[in-house]
């Protein structure tokens, strides 16, 4: 069995609802099992700054596929996910990137892994350390805690605990 680290993002409401759909379809596959969730936080965007806030989290699954065939099944759930609501092309409902697989480090042409802008994005490494802080980033060589130690504190404060509101229809 392989561990693997998952990032799931969604800036379009209902947001909460692409996370949690993303969860289940990873676990109906049958070699995937989510064994642990991050909390959910609430994210200033990054990059493009011109769109609405993301929710964030990070997920641990275990699973027997290779990455490749682990990057075919997030893609494969990205596109139906984003089929239910969106008519045009636009922001993605929910965006599922691998951030880490074992130790391992992978480039190829549509894979490198770990995740190459990860140890730069709080929305990112604040969800992951919640589930591992001590794990390493091979292409690094520090640990998440480490890495985050040296993130300013500006971009760790644009990442916040979500908490859905009562009543509140996401
Ligand atoms: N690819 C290569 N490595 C990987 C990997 N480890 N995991 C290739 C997933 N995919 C990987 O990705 C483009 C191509 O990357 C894929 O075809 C795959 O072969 P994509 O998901 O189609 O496009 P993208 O996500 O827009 O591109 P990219 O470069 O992955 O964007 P990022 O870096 O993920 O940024 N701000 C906040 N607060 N929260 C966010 O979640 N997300 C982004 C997207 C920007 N700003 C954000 C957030
Ligand atoms: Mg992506």
């Amino acid at each position: 069995m392989n561990t693997a680290y998952l990032a799931l993002g969604s800036n379009i409401e209902p947001r909460i609802d692409y996370l949690e759909q993303a969860i289940n379809r990873l676990n109906t596959e049958d070699n995937i099992e989510v064994v642990r969730k991050s909390s959910i936080y609430e994210t200033e965007p990054v990059g493009y700054t011109n769109q609405e806030q993301f929710l964030n989290m990070v997920v641990e699954v275990k699973t027997s596929k290779q990455p490749l065939e682990l990057l075919e099944t997030c893609q494969h759930i990205e596109k139906t996910l984003g089929r239910i609501r969106e008519i045009k092309w636009g922001p993605r409902t929910v965006d599922l990137d691998i951030l880490l697989y074992n130790q391992e480090s992978i480039k190829m042409e549509q894979l490198e892994v770990p995740h190459p802008r990860m140890h730069e994005r709080a929305f990112v490494l604040i969800p992951l350390a919640e589930l591992h802080n001590r794990i390493v980033i091979p292409t690094r060589n520090k640990s998440v805690s480490e890495i985050l130690e040296a993130t300013s504190s500006q971009d760790k404060e644009g990442v916040v605990k979500w908490v859905q509101k009562l009543g509140e229809d996401e």
